[in-house]
């Protein structure tokens, strides 16, 4: 079940207390919202899962209000002292807070949070799992160091492979498997991988993670560890539900309903290129006359090149503008204008193409758990 959320409704729920100091907060591009900005979608009675409004695919920065939030557990108790150990195969452990941090060379990445179900809800056949729309992403500058100095500052052995990384939120009970992940040493070295302190210029809020997040940009979202205590350097990857059965995606184009044996799945790591529109909303309406369908575009494995727009279902291609800095995980606003002399129903699809050449299929590739659809986004709207 999807309800919309209003300020009130936020204000009055008691486990959303936290919510309350955040929307109090000034909005990070400055002015008030409107009272239909100011919600969320909310999946069902679980406030972990929060949607960011699709109106908000238009801005090359989601204000952290309205920043998607998804927590299999929900968060831990605010504890601005937490720290991170650096443990396993290094030859000098170490733990440290975001005072510790200070001294490292501080960095600033603007990159895409997506989460690995992003638009499930448009999978056919249709899989379970939490039905998002587009609503599980978001953009924003996270602030922190580089993963890379702390593993040199302890000294990783040469025989390691991997980091098992986890956080401070805990499974409601015993038999509940922990969340935890496990990321190839190349990627955790790489200079993108950040242990995040701020988000949008601010101290990460507790639901984004509050005090350090781990953040890897252009990988899915369960990769980037909130509460973030553990970075355990190993040989192997590490075993447990959420890598053994969780995030995979069939290593070969398997039949829609199909099931497919685990030795046919791998991890997933990079999310596709994808661009969704956040104006027109689908079903409005406009008056005659000039239109303008505006979006974001991204890839996991590189840059963007280009975005089309069509207004014939696919025919026929235009390319629309991009704006702002492109980058691997990062989204640019796409931008296309037209005119409507004649009333009457107009649909627009949008479809991008990364720097490999890497393009938004028409249809995306269905896989037992709906994760990275990414086919091309239609809206219609009724021009009069
Ligand atoms: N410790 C911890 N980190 C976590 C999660 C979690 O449940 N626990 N969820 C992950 C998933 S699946 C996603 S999509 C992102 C969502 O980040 P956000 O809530 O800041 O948008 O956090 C990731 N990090
Ligand atoms: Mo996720």
């Amino acid at each position: 079940m999807i309800s919309r959320l209003d300020r009130r409704a936020f204000l009055q729920s008691a486990s959303l207390a936290f919510i309350a100091s955040l929307a109090r907060r000034s909005w990070a591009d400055g002015g008030a919202p409107s009272a239909a900005e100011d919600a969320f979608v909310r999946f069902g009675s679980a406030p972990q899962q929060l949607a960011t409004p699709l109106s908000f695919m238009e801005r090359p920065i989601t204000p952290t209000p309205v920043f998607f939030v998804r927590s299999h557990f929900g968060p831990p108790a605010l504890d601005a002292a937490r720290k991170v150990a650096i443990t396993g195969m290094v030859k000098t452990p170490l733990t440290l807070s975001v005072a510790d941090l200070k001294g490292l060379p501080e960095v600033t990445i603007t990159a895409v949070l997506q989460c690995a179900g992003n638009s499930r809800s448009f999978i056919e056949p249709r899989v379970p799992g939490v039905q998002w729309s587009h609503g599980a992403m978001g953009q924003a500058t996270f602030t922190g160091v580089r993963l890379k100095d702390l593993l040199e500052k302890a000294g990783v052995d040469t025989k390691a492979g991997f980091v098992r990384v986890s956080g401070g939120d805990l499974a409601p009970k015993p038999t509940v498997p922990a969340f935890i992940r496990s990321i190839p040493l190349s990627r955790a070295m790489d200079p993108t991988t950040l242990v995040a302190t701020r988000m949008n210029g601010e101290p990460l809020t507790l639901a984004h993670g509050a005090p350090l997040r781990l953040i890897v940009p252009g990988w899915a979202g369960d990769h980037w560890i909130k509460w973030l205590t553990t970075v355990n350097v190993q040989k192997d990857e590490a075993d447990g539900f959420y890598m053994h059965t969780a995030y995979k995606f069939p290593t070969e184009v398997v039949a829609p309903g199909q099931p497919v044996p685990p030795e046919k799945m791998k991890s997933l790591t990079t999310f596709p290129v994808k661009s969704i529109i956040g104006r027109p909303a689908d079903g409005g309406r406009a008056p005659i006359g000039a239109q303008e369908v505006v979006g974001v575009a991204f890839s996991g494995d590189a840059a963007i090149a280009k975005v089309e727009v069509s207004l014939d279902d696919g025919k026929t291609w235009k390319p629309a503008a991009l704006e702002g800095e492109g980058g691997v995980g990062r989204w640019q606003v796409f931008r296309y204008r037209f005119e409507q002399k004649t009333a009457g129903r107009v649909t627009a699809l949008a479809r991008a193409t990364d720097r490999k050449n890497n393009a938004q299929p028409e249809k995306a590739v269905w896989n037992p758990s709906g994760y990275h659809w990414n086919a091309w986004h239609r809206v219609s709207w009724e021009v009069a």
